[in-house]
């Protein structure tokens, strides 16, 4: 009884995957490769490894399997990086570039994605096209941002765009469309904003960079942005 009990314990052991005695060091590389490699090309376990040559085989996941796949490791890491970049890229332009709108391209910076939507639209609707395509109306909150959107569409050949700062809520009081209220910037052309008809509540761009009041109603092109991270 004893004996067969010792059987079946060693026929388990062997078939336990850290147990095989055949497993030869090129299989516990490629292991070694797809499943802890991939996870430390995102920057947590799997870089440390490397115990010996010869050393036993462990289970799949575990450290300190035997092989120099270090260059391998290091390419699979940077394809996975690339893929990561890739499928945000692929994602913003699934999200936001569906629709029918001519678009001269994109602009960025480090933090934002421009995008000029040569569709022509109320205020509202264009902040509404801005939003379903997951970010906003362009808010030019600084002179670099301003300089930004301003080449963007002058190079477009355009004069006019509608750019997300309004006073609809209360007269003379100007926010960005994500309601935060205007701070030290502004880029007002001179003599504005001057609300005129009484009916000015919507702001335009023109390509030299200067904003203007205008009524929200009238239509025209506009610029929208995205935050990168949220993309
Ligand atoms: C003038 C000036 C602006 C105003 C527009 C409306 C051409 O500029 O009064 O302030 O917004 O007219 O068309
Ligand atoms: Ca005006």
């Amino acid at each position: 009884m004893k004996q067969r009990l010792a059987l079946i314990g060693l026929a388990f052991l062997w078939l336990l995957p850290g147990g095989h005695p055949q497993q030869t060091a090129e299989d516990a590389c490629s292991l070694h490769i797809l499943v802890p490699g991939l996870k430390g090309a995102v920057g947590d376990k799997g870089q440390k490894g490397g115990v010996g040559r010869h050393g036993k085989v462990g289970p799949i996941g575990s450290k300190g399997i035997p092989c120099e796949c270090s260059q391998l490791r290091k390419a699979i890491g940077e394809m996975d990086n690339q893929v990561t970049q890739l499928t945000t890229e692929l994602k913003f332009i699934k999200n936001a570039l569906p629709s029918p709108a001519a678009v001269a391209g994109v602009r960025e910076t480090d933090s934002k994605i421009y995008l000029l939507v040569k569709e022509e639209k109320r205020y509202v609707d264009a902040q509404l096209s801005c939003q379903g395509r997951g970010g906003a109306l362009g808010m030019p909150k600084d002179e670099a941002a301003n300089g930004l959107m301003a080449a963007y569409i002058a190079q477009a050949g355009l004069a006019r765009v509608f750019i997300g700062i309004n006073d609809l809520e209360r007269e003379g009081t100007f926010v960005y469309a994500d309601r935060s209220p205007m701070q030290t910037f502004s880029k007002w052309r001179s003599g504005e904003p001057n609300n005129a008809y009484d009916e000015e509540d919507c702001v335009e761009m023109v390509a030299s960079g200067g904003w203007n009041d205008v009524a929200c109603h009238v239509t025209m092109h506009f610029l929208c942005e995205f935050d990168k991270e949220h993309v």
